[in-house]
């Protein structure tokens, strides 16, 4: 326990792994400054075990070679998607684009980390623009689609980054982070933000920031966490962990995104790199020896009890349970009150007591 504690704290610390090493103009005059604070603990932390690696196959870096070619693909792309030196582009702000891109190998490891630096701006005011990023890791790629540019009943694991609230009744606050699972038998609700179907979220102000915003995708041993750097702090902070996800080997990890029909300003949507670490996990000899290949994307319903607990509808069934839920809280809310006034008038009965008999 205690060293998966380590190994997981030393993981996350690895954002600035592939940073210092992109070519290219940098970010500004405070870079060298930067890349001397940050080289330190990484030299540091290459040496310690070598507990992670990035994967240049499934990791999509700038100059971006090997992006779109036909003789050695290592990623392909598909509609508005367009390349600069800079960033790939999956839409510009303009209304009902969408595209995507997509790693070209399939991924066998067990347990990764995927880091993506991204960019979502338009000078759409609120509630004027969208509609957002959508990372994958399914069994189909390169197939446009409804869910931010990309098909629905998809199998495998999607990550949303949602600006435009399309439910209006929602009181959730956007842009909002989400996760969803799918074995190909359930839709995505676009209308409702993915609200049935989603496992987790949170929400995350990345839209229109000056600085660079970071998200985290990590899959091991059947825990997903999602964590965002929005901040320009070099710091992680948590959005969605959950446990029980099932995810075969041997998918394709892909980003994709759509503005949506609306007619108004919308969002560029970029992605400057995907970065894809393998985490040295030890495996159980049965675990080791199941074809992981055939496993169906699945989720045995266990939320981390921080994740949302304001939020009872944010579970993946549909609708006629959401609503017991609500009702269920309710219920324990009010038996939990009762039982706190009876407590307290039995104490206070009691205090009367003893104040009774000292006096
Ligand atoms: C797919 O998932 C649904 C619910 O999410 C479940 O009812 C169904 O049995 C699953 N199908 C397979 C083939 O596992
Ligand atoms: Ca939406």
């Amino acid at each position: 326990m205690a060293a998966e504690g380590w190994t997981w704290r030393w993981g996350w610390g690895r954002r600035c792994l592939g940073r210092p090493g992109l070519p290219g103009p940098g970010p500004g005059p405070a870079a060298p400054l930067l890349l001397l604070l940050l080289l330190g603990p990484v030299a540091a932390d290459i040496t310690d075990g070598n507990s992670e690696h990035l994967k240049r196959e499934h990791s999509l870096i700038k100059p971006y070679q090997g992006v779109g070619s036909s003789s050695m693909p290592l990623w392909d792309f598909q509609g508005s998607t367009m390349l600069t030196s800079q960033y790939v582009r999956l839409t510009p702000d303009e209304r009902s684009k969408e595209g995507s891109i997509w790693n070209h190998q399939p991924c066998f490891l067990k347990d990764w980390e995927m880091h993506v630096h991204f960019k979502v701006h338009g000078v759409g005011k609120k509630n004027l623009h969208g509609d957002g990023i959508a990372l994958w890791y399914t069994r189909d790629r390169l197939v446009p689609g409804p869910v931010f540019g990309s098909k629905d009943n998809f199998h495998g694991l999607a990550i949303f980054l949602d600006t435009y609230p399309n439910d209006e009744t929602t009181e959730r606050v956007f842009p909002y982070v989400s996760v969803m699972v799918n074995n190909g038998s359930l839709s995505y609700d676009h209308s409702k933000d993915g609200r049935w179907t989603e496992l987790a979220g949170c929400t995350a102000d990345f839209r229109n920031r000056d600085h660079d915003t970071f998200l985290a995708v990590r899959y091991s041993r059947g825990r997903l966490t999602v964590m965002t750097d929005l901040e320009d702090r070099n710091e992680w902070k948590n959005c969605i962990d959950i446990t029980g996800v099932r995810l075969p080997t041997g998918y394709y990890f892909g980003a994709s995104a759509g503005t949506g029909d609306l007619s108004g300003e919308l969002d560029n949507h970029d992605i400057i790199s995907m970065k894809l670490f393998q985490l040295m996990v030890e495996h159980t000899p049965d675990e080791e020896n199941i074809d992981w290949t055939k496993i169906e994307p699945s989720v045995n319903f266990l939320k981390s009890p921080k994740d949302n607990v304001d939020d009872p509808t944010g579970n993946f069934r549909s609708g006629p349970l959401t609503g017991w839920r609500v009702f269920l809280l309710l219920l324990c809310a009010l038996l939990g009150i009762i039982v706190c006034a009876v407590v307290g008038a039995v104490v206070f009965q009691k205090r009367q007591e003893r104040n009774k008999r000292f006096y």
